[in-house]
Formats: C-alpha cells, structure tokens, sequence
C-alpha cells in the first residue's frame, strides 16, 4: 500500500487569488480574520483591503476605528495593480463612502463579488451605519454575483419580514430584481434550509441544525462560497459545499475567551489529517507484518 500525497503539497502548486474586503475582528472569529483562515484552508491566496478595525472579543464589539475611504480605494488599488483576482467579496462596509469606493473599484475591475451585506454582529453592534444601507442597494447589488443575507438581512435590504420560505422567495425575487444575478437566504434562524434563488430557477439547500451559539459563521460560509466560486463550482454547487464546509466549521467551534467562541475552520482539516496519520501508522504496521 502507497498513500499518494495531497495535490496541494505538490511543489508548483498555484493558488487562485481572492479578496476579501470588511472589518478586522480583534479577537479573531469573524471579519477578514475568518475569512483569511477559511480561504487558506481551502487552498487559495487570500488578499484583503480593510475597511474599519474594530476593538472586539467573543463579548461583543467595544469599539470601531473605521479608516478614510481613500485608504480603502488604495488597498484596493494595490491589490489588483498587482494580483488577478478570481472573485471578490464584501463583508463589514461600515459607511455608503466606503461603499461607493469598493462598488467603483470592483465594477471598473469588472471583478465578480459575493455580496455579504453585513448590517449588525450577532453579538450586538452596528457595523453597517443605516443611512449606508441604501448605498448597498443602489451601488453594490446591482453588480453583485450572489448577495447570502440572514433572514434580517433579507428584511432591512428589502423591507420583507422573512419567517417562512415564501416570506423568503418573496425577499430573495427581490433583491434579484434590484439587479443581483443570484441570492442565498440563509436559514439559520428558521429551519437552517438555505434559500438559493437564480434568475431562472431556485432550490432549497435543507440541513440539520448544529447546536450552540457561535461567532464568524456567516463569514466563513461567504469566504467559502467565493473560494469555491473562485475554484470554477457553479453556484449551486459552491453553495452545497461551502454550507457542508461552515458546518465542520461551526462542528469544530472552539470554546475560546468568556463569551461566544469563534468557528474552527481547520477542523475538517485535521480530522482529515488525524486520518491519514492513521493510515500512515497502518501503512507501517504492514511493511513490518510482511
Ligand atoms: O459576522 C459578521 C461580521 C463581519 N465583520 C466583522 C464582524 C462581524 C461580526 O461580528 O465583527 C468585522
């Protein structure tokens, strides 16, 4: 028996690139922090522009430093001076300048976007300022690939309280008739069913519910998508696996800090690891016998 070695240990291996661009999470469970580990995890090159810094653990979010739009657009600049970016996508905007600055510069790049529209942290804060969320709608979404809100989400972008999957049909229509190609309604606060709704088609994505409270999901879930995206997956297809990948995540979740611990985005990993130290201690075990 020879165990073959992972494709992505091959030397000359070359990551996608992707970008992320939201909020710095101090204690490191969602925002480009969640989703800088989740692309690394899943192989690709992950570049990131930074929209505000916030002071926050796993209680909550103290404080929030948001930095001047054109420190954004230089980001943004130096990046893809630089980089061929597969897929971008957005999660923390904090303000409508800084939404402005990242809708000209991914329209100009003609670069495609997973739409996180993050308007609050679970735990409590705004992240997203309320005259901000018009910004989002007539500037972002209408160049967004596919826009993945929470049911609350759904219903500050569209004014439609979703608590079923026809208050949510009705929700995601129109969030596509604002101009995005396609939608991902999140059910994780009704009956974890995810919504995915294209322009000619949709289909529920059904799932079970994984106990506890956690920190950085939604992150993970959109960084997945774009990895999988970036990848070559059609939408349906990333959708199915980057939901399974925030499930091992929020599986994995890691009682850190004194209130709600982060996600574990390398948990498949090293169960997947544990496994093949296995196989190798297996693998031994015969040479010897033999
Ligand atoms: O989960 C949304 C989110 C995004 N970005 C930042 C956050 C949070 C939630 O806390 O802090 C920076």
């Amino acid at each position: 028996m020879k165990l073959e070695a992972r494709t992505d240990l091959i030397t000359g291996y070359m990551p996608k690139v992707v970008l992320t661009i939201g909020g710095s999470d101090s204690g490191g469970g969602a925002g480009i922090q969640a989703d800088i580990k989740t692309f690394s995890v899943l192989g690709l090159h992950g570049t990131s522009a930074i929209t505000a810094i916030t002071a926050q653990n796993t209680m909550g979010v103290q404080h929030i430093y948001p930095l001047p739009p054109e420190q954004v657009r230089a980001q943004l600049t130096s990046i893809t001076e630089d980089f061929s970016i597969a897929w971008a996508k957005t999660g923390m905007l904090h303000s409508a300048q800084i939404v402005d600055v990242v809708a000209d510069h991914l329209s100009a790049n003609e670069i495609p976007l997973v739409l996180d529209p993050v308007i609050e942290a679970e735990a409590g804060g705004r992240l997203l300022r309320p005259e901000a969320v018009s910004a989002l709608i007539d500037h972002l979404i209408p160049i967004a690939g596919v826009v993945t809100p929470n049911i609350f989400e759904a219903e500050a972008l569209t004014g439609i309280a979703v608590c079923d999957m026809e208050s949510a049909a009705h929700a995601a229509r129109k969030i596509i008739s604002l101009g995005a190609q396609a939608v991902i309604i999140k059910g994780g606060h009704l009956d974890c069913t995810d919504l995915l709704m294209m322009k000619d088609r949709s289909i529920l994505l059904p799932s079970e519910r994984i106990p506890g409270e956690n920190h950085g999901i939604g992150c993970t879930f959109s960084a997945a998508l774009t990895s999988f995206l970036a990848g070559g997956c059609s939408l349906e297809e990333a959708a199915r696996r980057a939901k399974e990948f925030a499930k091992s995540a929020l599986r994995g979740s890691l009682r850190l800090g004194r209130g709600v611990g982060p996600v574990n985005q390398s948990a498949a990993q090293r169960a997947e690891a544990s496994r093949y130290r296995v196989l190798c201690d297996l693998e031994r075990a015969m040479d010897r016998l033999e």
